[in-house]
């Protein structure tokens, strides 16, 4: 399997995020991707290619110019404030509060296209998210030629961001990007299933009034998790999308064991749907000695998971997503893609 990175996407190097109430070491950091790319030259996975540069065209399909211009702007408007750290938002337009107008001051600007206080941004970030919407563009088009399957080594992810809005790590929403480049190249039907443990309520959101690209999503039940308001059984879709959602939330604590009848299920309504392209928004943080997250995969369930996801035999696009047990991340991603390969 060909592999996509750029090393560009190492420049947004967050040092820090809020998380429980304190100022902590940033998860979301180069070295996840290095991990990976290490594991797919040592096992041999297949070439490494850097990404096309697609420019902000696709990106623009997707996100709405407001959100583009605010983070290609944010780190000169931000230092001209006199700031220099990586910066957090802090108050955002909920019930009662207005989002329009779009305030002029930075602060407000960074409230009104952000979902939480988790997610730093830096002088780099911008041109990260870019070159990792470029990889997953990059990973699609090479399966539209003909590959059987391709990875896109994305960092930073994609799947919490929204049309106008960052949060969850992601910035912009790669595997809706892809799919969207994809369906704007002339395919008809497209398909993401995400397995990453969090809800991918950016994807979902994106597309949930839309027939014509497939979301499901397996997560950990927002109940109890991150991002708490979005990712329930109950949303299937809104409008001309009515079905074309599908939500599988699981408790804390689930196994490959108790995952796998999410995953079939979720493989039925892909045989059913018939997608020309399937992306899978590939989190690694179902792993057991994942930090933040709940589920006990271990890494040979990983395999398993690739070898389910091959039986549908449909052109994969496999681009990541999280997964923050550095040390495993190489392992448990090149098991997804050699389960994958192997069948
Ligand atoms: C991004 B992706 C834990 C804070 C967790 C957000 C998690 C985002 C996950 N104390 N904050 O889906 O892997
Ligand atoms: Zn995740």
């Amino acid at each position: 399997m060909k592999t996509v990175f750029s090393g560009v996407q190492l420049s947004h190097a967050p040092k820090h995020e809020i998380s429980d109430g304190e100022l902590k070491p940033a998860v979301e950091i180069p070295s996840r991707a290095e991990m990976v790319l290490a594991a797919v030259k040592q096992r041999r996975l297949g070439d490494i290619f850097e990404p096309d540069d697609f420019g902000m065209r696709p990106v623009r399909r997707v996100h709405s110019d407001g959100y583009v211009d605010f983070l290609e702007g944010f780190w000169e408007k931000w230092t001209a404030a006199g700031r220099q750290s990586e910066a957090f938002p802090f108050v955002w337009p909920v019930r009662s509060l207005r989002a329009d107008p779009v305030p002029d001051h930075i602060d407000g600007l960074l409230g009104r296209y952000s979902m939480d206080a988790g997610t730093p941004l830096g002088g780099h970030t911008f041109a990260a998210a870019k070159a990792s919407a470029n990889t997953a563009i990059t990973a699609a088009k090479l399966v539209m030629d003909g590959e059987k399957s391709a990875f896109g080594l994305c960092r930073p992810p994609g799947h919490h961001a929204g049309a106008d809005f960052f949060g969850g790590y992601c910035f912009f929403n790669n595997a809706a990007i892809a799919a969207q480049w994809l369906r704007d190249n002339g395919l008809a039907r497209v398909a993401i299933l995400d397995v990453d443990y969090h809800h991918g309520n950016g994807t979902q959101s994106i597309f949930y009034g839309r027939s014509d690209v497939l979301f499901l999503s397996i997560h950990a039940d927002p109940r109890q998790e991150y991002p708490y308001f979005l990712g329930h059984a109950d949303e299937t879709g809104e409008q001309a999308g009515t079905g074309f959602t599908r939500n599988w939330p699981l408790p804390l604590g689930t196994d490959w064991q108790a995952y796998l009848p999410a995953l079939e299920d979720a493989c039925r309504w892909l045989l059913v749907y018939r997608p020309e392209v399937l992306i899978v928004s590939l989190g690694l943080d179902c792993f057991e000695k994942d930090p933040i997250s709940g589920f006990k995969f271990t890494s040979e369930d990983f395999f398993d998971l690739g070898r389910k996801l091959s039986f549908a035999d449909i052109p994969t696009v496999f681009l990541m997503e999280g997964g923050y047990a550095i040390e495993a991340l190489g392992t448990n991603c090149v098991n997804v893609l050699e389960g994958f390969e192997t069948g």
